[in-house]
């Protein structure tokens, strides 16, 4: 079966799978498009990726899938719950149109078995070559390595374009002054954001979508959320490259497919904020 016919023939499903060791375990054999479409993806200013789309290592009928580990909602059963590092792991899956099996892991009774195989007792484990491995740096890196088609690597010289957002995304979040910066902190690190995708966008790796936006992404979608409904705040319109990129990567078809239920999001983070 060609890759595409698998892709088409099979649409995004999620399916019961009778496991007595895995329990929870729900099946998802997943693609993000149909290979070749790249009108699908609702990036500004992307060019068409159909010679990219078709030469992707072939997610075959025969290829086994990928189990991957990730956090079960808490607000509703059998669903893929709000852990950003689990997206951007299985963002990286669909966007190389690898198939996958979801094995959801109940944070408040984490299995035995789960506990065995991740060393930290985290989220995401995904198992390559028989082996479980732990953490989405370590996972993306295995899979841009093992499945190199289509390329994702961001250049190593734009690898932290973004990266202290999520820090002080989370230090405002747990702010109780107002005036202790922390909120500042935050627009300093956005707006350099915009500045940097003002001269190099729309994506980190310009016309190219890359690991850093996989990364970034399911960050931004949880800052969205949680700042929205704990603090009424938002990206300010005038960071509007922030704002057009949020929107572009939060409507892509596998960001819509692996993305987390806002009550997931925002119960996640009530610890922290509660303190
Ligand atoms: N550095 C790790 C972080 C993974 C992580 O912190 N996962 C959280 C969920 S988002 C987790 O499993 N926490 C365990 C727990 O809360 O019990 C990665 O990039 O994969």
């Amino acid at each position: 079966m060609s890759p595409t016919a698998t892709a088409t023939a099979m649409p995004p499903a999620v399916l019961s799978r009778s496991s007595c060791l895995l329990s929870s375990a729900v099946r998802l054999r997943s693609f993000s498009r149909t290979l070749g479409s790249a009108s699908s993806f609702a990036a500004p200013g992307r060019p068409p990726r159909s010679s990219r789309a078709q030469s992707v290592h072939a997610s075959s009928a025969s290829d086994p899938p990928l189990d991957v580990c990730v956090k079960a909602s808490t607000t509703v059963p059998h669903r893929l719950g709000d852990c950003p590092f689990s997206q951007r792991v299985l963002l990286t899956l669909e966007e190389k149109h690898l198939p996958y099996d979801l094995k959801l892991i109940d944070f408040a009774n984490k299995p035995e078995w789960f506990l065995e195989i991740s060393p930290e007792s985290k989220v995401p484990v995904v198992k390559l070559d028989e082996k479980w491995v732990a953490d989405s740096d370590i996972i993306t890196q295995s899979l841009e390595e093992k499945y190199p088609d289509p390329p994702l690597a961001t250049p190593p010289e734009k690898a932290s374009v973004g990266s202290k957002i999520f820090s002080t995304f989370i230090g405002f979040l747990k702010s109780k002054d107002p005036n202790d910066g922390t909120e500042q902190a935050l627009l300093t690190e956005l707006t350099s954001f915009d500045d940097y995708l003002k001269e190099n966008g729309p994506f980190v790796n310009g016309s190219m979508l890359s690991a850093a936006d996989l990364s970034l992404g399911p960050k931004l979608y949880h800052l969205e959320i949680a700042l929205s409904h704990y603090k009424s705040w938002s990206v300010p319109e005038s960071l509007k490259y922030v704002r057009a990129y949020m929107k572009s990567i939060f409507s892509m078809d596998s960001f819509v497919k692996t993305r987390a239920l806002p009550e997931d999001v925002i119960a996640g983070w009530r610890p922290k904020v509660i303190g």
